[in-house]
């Protein structure tokens, strides 16, 4: 029968996704529990015409999840993620916490599905399967159609990175400054330290001793964990730029083997989740705007490396909702494989 949910972080931007996804695709639930901080409890919400109290997330929030849907930061997820799992529930947590744990798959369902196969719903035994960072998920969207053919062996991502990764309040800010500077006014930075409208920034994460940004080698670290290669060479720049609410990211490939632009453009055109636009001659190609709201991730810009002998590299462009795709969606789609 179906399953007991949770979801945590509810009040959150993707939280809300969540709900926005588990109706559009009609996800099968017996019933549904909405946690947040205390600061939400009480909270009336209504979702599929019911109306719902938002109880205040504990440890006893979990007897009796079948799924439980995390999205409320690492720190809880760390604290409650192992709670609710030893209360038998199966956690999808869309935190950075326990991506890298060697025990925990890191799944996008297009692309490595196998990798939590071993879990399953009514066994009554609990596990913890990790959402990808979403700057990940857009890019291997992309990129793993083209690596299972000719097998990438270096990557280099530039991403343009959406308010939305920062969080509803970031997407606030962003209107508020834009506002701000066209009335003349000083804009108002709160969420971050310098003006974010009509400006671009190196993405706020922390600055790591090889310097790099965390969000940077999060697309490293996870690029090489779900395609289970630790020798792909991957960099990547993030870049924060003032979009409110989809990703952009450049992305460069180099093959083992030959890939040419016309065979690269018809495994993307049948890939799972992913949409082609790639229009020369109108210079139409994805844009952030275009796949706001959207499923699918969008790919254009395909086109041989230049800088490549043969057609052992290529550069592509792609586009994702980060809210949707980029999390709450990915996130449902592992638990819809657990139906
Ligand atoms: C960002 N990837 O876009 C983060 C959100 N999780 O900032």
């Amino acid at each position: 029968n179906a399953p007991s949910l949770a979801v945590v972080g509810v009040t959150g931007a993707v939280g809300q996704e969540f709900l926005s996804v588990l109706s559009d695709r009609g996800f099968p639930y017996r019933s549904i529990k909405m946690l947040a901080s205390k600061r939400s409890a009480g909270k009336h919400l209504t979702f599929e015409d019911n109306d719902y109290v938002i109880e205040e997330l504990t440890a006893d929030s979990f007897d009796g999840i079948d799924i439980a849907l995390f999205s409320a930061g690492g720190s809880i997820s760390k604290q409650f993620g192992p709670i609710a799992v030893d209360r038998g529930s199966i956690v999808v947590d869309n935190s950075s916490a326990f991506r890298m744990d060697e025990n925990v798959p890191l799944v996008i369902p297009e692309v490595n599905p196998d990798a939590m196969k071993h879990i399953k719903l009514g066994s009554g035994k609990g596990a913890l399967i990790a959402n990808p960072n979403c700057s990940t998920i857009i890019c291997l969207m992309a990129a793993t159609p083209l690596h299972r053919c000719a097998k990438v062996v270096r990557m280099v991502v530039s991403t343009y990175q959406a308010a939305s990764g920062a969080g509803a309040a970031a997407m606030e800010e962003l209107e508020l400054q834009t506002r701000e500077v066209l009335e003349g006014k000083q804009p108002t930075c709160k969420i971050f330290k310098q003006q974010y409208a009509f400006n671009l920034f190196s993405h706020n994460a922390p600055v790591l001793p090889n310097g790099y940004n965390e969000e940077e080698m999060k697309l490293v670290k996870e690029t090489r964990k779900i395609w289970n290669d630790m020798n792909v060479k991957v960099t990547a720049t993030c870049i924060r730029v003032p979009v409110m609410r989809a990703h952009a990211e450049s992305v460069n490939l180099q093959f083992e083997n030959p890939l040419d632009e016309d065979k690269a453009r018809d495994i993307l055109k049948n890939a799972p989740g992913v949409v082609v636009i790639d229009e020369r001659p109108s210079n139409n190609f994805p844009t952030p705007l275009e796949v706001s709201n959207k499923d699918d991730v969008a790919v254009g810009r395909i086109r041989r490396d230049v800088s490549q002998d043969g057609n052992f590299g290529l550069d592509i462009f792609v586009c994702g909702d980060q809210i949707r795709k980029g999390a709450a969606l990915n996130a449902i789609q592992i638990a819809e494989m657990l139906l």
